[in-house]
């Protein structure tokens, strides 16, 4: 693969030479708005970054910024806490409430003869501000001083939710590899990660009360494997852990446990759980199972101890409950099910399931959070306390919106990572409908069918990497890169200022970062029209 991408990159470098002449700064997700300014300043291994006493959110960023730069350029910065509220010169990062960006997130960055200089009013500003800061001091690959173009930045989101959802539970992903790829997150300003935690093929969350699960539903048995169980899971340290890595970045991890479908790991784990009352394996084959959670008041009371310690250990606001391809036989067949239902009134398994989630809701709402759901949960009358990840198009996130419920625009095939894209031989295994980063790049997460006040429930978007085919971090890495830049442009960038043949401009300079970081990204999204 290296000598491969050594040819792709040259051409590509070749092709992007215009815009490297122009000085255009690679800056991804490009700024809100951004003018190019007189003078340069240079920074060399001699400066350091200032931040004022006292002032967390800067010293935190700076610190950031100090340790990408070590990593990336070969500049070691000290962080000095001696900024004065007239101090120019160097690299100053400051909190300010009269930072002239009003928009949460936001930044104010300025590049002058006398140094660079970033503000924001609150910290995730101050953090994003870095981001652009250290993509400004890593124009090329190269180590040491570096001079960077004067220029006046004022940027801040277009979505407050810009995401990337991780299954760990088709393959299992060791924690250093979860902390890589929310420090990636980071640095393309996505904020939302969406942990697909349980399933079919394993059970990944430790809970306490229920030790099976993790025992018996977080290991699989191979077909053609040696005997050893496969598998694995997060203790709950290691998850509090990852949480603190995510929250020093400024994302939100919102855990998903998948109901009441995809719940064959758990009904291994705990057969009452289930309708039928026999234990099935851990599932070893892709698609879509049988097994559903039951709906009497044993598993519904499962489910809420289950998110009582899901709440403890995920401080975010949303908790994902699945609701996705849960095929609803076993319920059909059930005298207890049917029971059930004719006493709650519920005409059909639809709304049954509607009902069940409901449960859910209002057991999440009376904790201070907020369901979101697969649009499936749309099928039986939308739950009234539930918001909408939509990946069946984009129907589900429409109709939702005109309802007055908040959606998340995650569609197949679009913005599945585990589509190929490209025919190079360079990918991974993968599904084979080829989505390309052009594909990506121009996905637009705001239906035209909406009405501006429709269109206000529409909190962001997410790309998913469902991982049947991939198990590997090579794998997982490219997949994610570098569509994840376009991601970052199509959620963060302003609709009018996207432009293809300028992002691809801007993407030498990020492969050069991705090769300093060691992320495995793939040129052979560059191979489609080749
Ligand atoms: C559908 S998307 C699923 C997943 C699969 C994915 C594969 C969704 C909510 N359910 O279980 O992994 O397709 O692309």
């Amino acid at each position: 693969r290296a000598a491969r991408r050594g040819l792709l990159l040259a051409s590509l470098l070749a092709a992007a030479g215009g815009a490297h002449a122009t000085g255009e700064p690679s800056i991804i997700p490009l700024p809100a708005q951004i003018s190019m300014e007189q003078g340069s300043y240079t920074v060399t291994a001699a400066a350091a970054i200032h931040v004022p006493p006292g002032d967390r959110a800067a010293a935190d960023a700076a610190h950031y910024l100090a340790d990408l730069l070590a990593r990336t350029r070969g500049l070691s910065l000290p962080v000095l806490d001696d900024a004065s509220p007239s101090r120019r010169g160097n690299i100053v990062i400051r909190s300010d409430a009269a930072a002239s960006v009003k928009q949460a997130e936001g930044y104010v960055l300025d590049v002058d003869a006398h140094g660079i200089s970033i503000r924001a009013r609150d910290a995730a500003g101050l953090f994003y501000g870095v981001v652009s800061a250290w993509q400004l001091l890593t124009p090329d690959g190269s180590r040491g001083a570096v001079t960077v173009p004067g220029m006046h930045v004022v940027d801040w989101p277009r979505f407050p939710w810009r995401g990337l959802m991780l299954d760990s539970a088709r393959h299992f992903q060791q924690p250093a590899e979860i902390r890589q790829l929310l420090d990636a997150m980071a640095q393309h300003k996505l904020n939302v990660f969406h942990w697909h935690l349980t399933d079919d093929q394993g059970w990944r969350l430790e809970i306490r009360r229920y030790p099976a699960l993790t025992q018996i539903g977080a290991w699989r048995q191979p077909p053609g494997g040696d005997g050893k169980p496969y598998g694995g899971y997060y203790t709950q340290a290691e998850v509090k852990d990852i949480v603190a890595y995510a929250a020093a970045r400024h994302i939100t991890i919102v855990p998903e446990i998948d109901m009441p479908g995809h719940a064959q790991a758990a009904v291994a784990a705990y057969p009452d759980l289930g309708v039928t009352g026999t234990r099935p394996a851990v599932s070893i084959d892709w698609g879509v199972n049988p097994y559903l959670f039951n709906v009497d008041d044993h598993t519904i009371g499962f489910l809420r101890n289950v998110l009582d310690e899901v709440m403890e250990l995920f401080p975010s606001t949303f908790v994902h409950v699945g609701g996705d391809e849960a095929i609803k036989d076993q319920w059909q067949v059930s005298p207890a099910v049917q029971a059930r239902m004719r006493s709650l009134g519920i005409k059909d398994e639809k709304a049954l399931q509607s009902w069940f989630i409901e449960q859910m809701g209002q057991y999440l709402a009376k904790h201070g959070r907020r369901l979101i759901g697969w649009d499936e949960i749309l099928e039986g009358g939308v739950p009234p306390s539930a918001s909408v990840m939509s990946w069946r198009g984009t129907q589900g996130a429409i109709d939702a919106a005109r309802l007055g419920h908040d959606v998340v625009l995650s569609p197949a095939p679009t913005l599945y990572l585990d589509n190929l894209q490209s025919r190079s031989g360079d990918e991974p295994s993968g599904r084979l409908s080829i989505q390309t980063l052009a594909s990506v790049y121009a996905f637009e997460t705001v239906s035209p069918a909406l009405t501006a006040e429709q269109a206000r429930h529409v909190l962001g978007a997410q790309a998913n990497i469902w991982t049947e085919y991939l198990n590997a971090t090579w794998q997982i890495q490219h997949a994610a890169f570098p569509r994840m830049d376009a991601l970052a442009e199509a959620v963060w960038t302003p609709a009018n200022e996207r432009h293809f043949d300028d992002f691809m401009a801007r993407l030498p300079a990020q492969f050069n970062r991705y090769r300093q970081l060691g992320i495995d990204y793939a040129d052979s999204a560059f191979a489609v029209d080749m």
